[in-house]
C-alpha cells in the first residue's frame, strides 16, 4: 500500500535528524521510498512560543500493516531520543502517518487520515510538491486541500535552499 508520512523537528540539528530518519525508514526491507519532498522551514502551529520547525514529507510503498508501520515509526523517533514535553510542543523528531491509500482508521493510537492534516500548511505544502494527485480518503485530492488553505498560512512556510 502507498502511505504518506510527515516528518518534523525543532530541537537539535533538525536537517541531519530528518535526513537520517528518512534513510532509516527506507532501510526497512518492507519499505520502498517513492518520493521525498524538499525541506521546509515552518512557523510553529498550535503552541507558538518555540523555535521554527523543519518539515518534510515522503511517500512510501509498504506491505507492513498500519499498526506495524506506526510502531516502526515510533522506534525511529526513539532512536533520535525523542523528547515530547507536551502536546504541540518542541521535539527532536516527529513522524506522523498522514494518509494511507484507500484506507481510513479510527483507533485510540492511530487515526488515518491524520485528524489535522488538511488544516496544516507544513503538511500540505511538502505533500503537494510530491503527491498532488493523491486522494486522501474522505477529504479530497492533496492539491484541493492545499487550495482550500487560507492564503495567509502559506507565508509561514519557506523552502530551505
Ligand atoms: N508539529 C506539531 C505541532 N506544530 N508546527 C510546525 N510548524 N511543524 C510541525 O511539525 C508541528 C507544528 C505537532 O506534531
Ligand atoms: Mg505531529
Ligand atoms: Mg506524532
Amino acid at each position: 500500500m502507498k502511505v504518506l508520512l510527515s516528518l518534523g523537528s525543532n530541537i537539535g540539528d533538525s536537517l541531519s535528524i530528518l535526513e537520517n530518519a528518512i534513510t532509516d525508514i527506507c532501510n526497512h526491507e518492507q519499505i520502498t521510498l517513492l518520493k521525498k519532498s524538499s525541506f521546509y522551514i515552518t512557523k510553529p502551529v498550535g503552541f507558538l512560543d518555540q523555535d521554527d520547525f523543519l518539515n518534510s514529507c515522503i511517500s512510501i510503498e509498504t506491505n507492513l500493516d498500519a499498526k506495524s508501520l506506526l510502531l516502526f515509526c515510533q522506534d525511529i523517533e526513539q532512536k533520535y531520543k525523542r523528547v515530547r514535553l507536551f502536546k504541540n510542543g518542541p521535539r527532536t523528531l516527529d513522524i506522523d502517518i498522514i494518509a494511507i491509500e484507500n484506507m481510513t482508521l479510527n483507533e485510540e493510537d492511530l487515526i488515518v487520515p491524520h485528524a489535522r492534516m488538511h488544516e496544516r500548511a507544513f503538511v500540505l505544502v511538502p505533500l503537494n510538491e510530491i503527491e498532488k494527485d493523491f486522494y486522501v480518503e474522505n477529504l479530497g485530492f492533496v492539491h484541493e486541500l492545499l487550495a482550500k488553505l487560507p492564503k495567509s498560512s502559506l507565508n509561514d512556510i519557506k523552502c530551505k535552499e
